[in-house]
């Protein structure tokens, strides 16, 4: 049982080693939200994983920082949960919010495992101690660029390669690196940069054994995607449109993908997260973990979530040193020469966190408390 004493918002500002692109544009720097539950000598960490401008979906991290500090938190403070499942009902008289829930969320699971003193990868139901590893590999100034770092991370075994794509960055850059790799497992990601007129533009990528392409169409389609899998052979996966368990059977029993990306900031947190997973499983779907550009504290706990069961595909979970310079926790995450990372037998997300380089990288910070502690 945690009694919920008083809940820190800090923004923290983090420059990555390479600027990341989508077709949403470019990013250079993170502002992250770390949300921190103290409680019963306790110190549990959520991140927010909520972008800088709501282009990926409809939250910021400043619209995160507002419902965590007018709505979530005081829907939690001064509670006692006995479980971090226990907080997704606390939470549910407020409309969508997800990622700004699954911060909240996130930390009361992180909270329960330092408790009762086990790994939080077995407290979510993980099955594998060992995560196989993909990479997203942003646009580039130039095919040349995008093939060089392909290159590195084979070289330092990554086991899938995900670029995304845009219109006019998109067949003939695949067509590229095919015609260097034929075999390596290989998928592209447009972040909804198509339309259903674009169908026969994106048949031409069946032409290259493509694991899959996610999320081609509109960030909130489920039925439109169903009509674009029946024209394609390569199987799509949706990441954006599947915000929640219903609409992962939502997507199954049209037939809009075959495999799909789980987000835990995305659906709203673990509960939710397990939830899509055990749907998925369910129906024959294989899944896989993304990712948001994470700091270590969200990178440990997607990698945590990566050894549930039916997360057969590998995630774009990848080292800490693929974005920062110096993580948030010790030690980073590592991947191995296989492209594997092994997971913790430590409590909590088994990584010590940094506290006093948060504490440098912090620019706001705000501490909320139980009314009548
Ligand atoms: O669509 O998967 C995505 C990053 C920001 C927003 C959306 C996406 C991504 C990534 C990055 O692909 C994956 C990672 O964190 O390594
Ligand atoms: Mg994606």
């Amino acid at each position: 049982m945690l009694k919920v004493e008083a809940i820190t918002l800090r923004e923290i500002r983090m420059p990555l080693v390479h600027f990341f692109e989508t077709s949403f544009g470019r990013t250079y720097h993170r502002r992250i939200l770390l949300v921190c539950i103290h409680g019963d000598g306790i110190e549990a960490w959520g991140e927010c994983v909520a972008g800088e401008a709501p282009h990926y979906c409809e939250e910021s991290i400043d619209t995160a920082w507002y419902v965590i500090r007018e709505y979530l938190a005081p829907a939690v403070l001064g509670k006692s949960l006995a479980r971090g499942r226990d907080c997704a009902p606390l939470l549910a008289a407020i409309r969508g919010h997800r990622m700004a829930k699954a911060a909240v969320e996130n930390a009361l699971w992180h909270a329960e495992s330092l408790q009762q003193g086990i790994p939080l990868w077995k407290l979510l139901g993980g099955a594998r101690t060992e995560v196989r590893c993909g990479v997203s590999i942003g646009i580039q100034d130039s095919v040349e660029q995008l093939l060089e770092k392909i290159q590195t991370e084979l070289a330092a075994g990554y086991l899938r390669i995900k670029v995304k794509i845009k219109p006019g960055w998109d067949v003939s850059v695949i067509e590229r690196i095919r015609a260097l790799w034929p075999k390596i497992l290989l998928s592209c990601d447009a972040n909804s940069a198509y339309t259903l007129e674009d169908a026969d533009h994106l048949m031409k990528l069946d032409a290259f054994n493509l694991l899959m392409i996610e999320q081609p169409l509109w960030s909130d389609d489920i039925y439109f995607h169903a009509r674009l899998q029946k024209l394609l052979k390569t199987p799509l996966c949706l990441d954006e449109s599947i915000r929640s368990a219903r609409d992962a059977q939502m997507a199954a029993e049209l037939g809009s993908c075959r495999i799909i990306n789980i987000k835990v900031g995305r659906v709203g947190g673990f509960s939710e997260a397990i939830a899509v997973h055990n749907v998925c499983q369910a129906a024959g779907i294989p899944v896989w973990c993304g990712g948001m550009l994470e700091s270590g504290i969200g990178r440990a706990q997607n990698l945590a979530l990566s050894t549930l069961e039916n997360f057969i595909l590998p995630g774009d979970v990848s080292a800490s040193k693929r974005y920062w310079k110096e993580d948030i926790i010790e030690p980073e995450v590592l991947v191995s020469p296989q492209g594997t990372i092994r997971v913790s037998s430590e409590a909590g997300i088994g990584h010590r966190i940094r506290k006093d380089l948060i504490q440098q990288l912090t620019v706001r910070e705000e501490t909320l408390s139980a009314v009548s502690a």
